[in-house]
């Protein structure tokens, strides 16, 4: 018997909003997003995730990493720190 270890990451570039603004992740597989903000344009500064009441700064070029849960299947909303700015995690079976 093996255990997959398998992961997944993505890494959505911050540059006046977010590249790509909608991310796909397997369902059951571990998964990081990444967020790299490489300029200063548009109020990007920080990125919420709503639904885990997450605020978090992300400094100019240093990434940030989260871990998401991927054990259902569903939508996790991310925005700015002002709620401007949308984009979202998809967990797809
Ligand atoms: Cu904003």
């Amino acid at each position: 018997m093996t255990k997959s270890n398998a992961t997944q990451s993505v890494t959505i570039t911050v540059d006046g909003g977010y590249f790509p603004s909608t991310v796909t992740l397997k369902q059951g597989v571990p998964a990081t997003v990444t967020f790299n903000r490489i300029s200063t344009t548009g109020c990007l500064d920080q990125v919420q995730f709503p639904d885990r009441n997450l605020v978090t700064d992300l400094p100019l070029n240093t990434p940030q990493t989260f871990t998401i849960d991927t054990s259902a299947a569903g939508e996790q909303p991310f925005s700015c720190g002002m709620g401007m700015v949308h984009g979202k995690v998809v967990v797809a079976p």
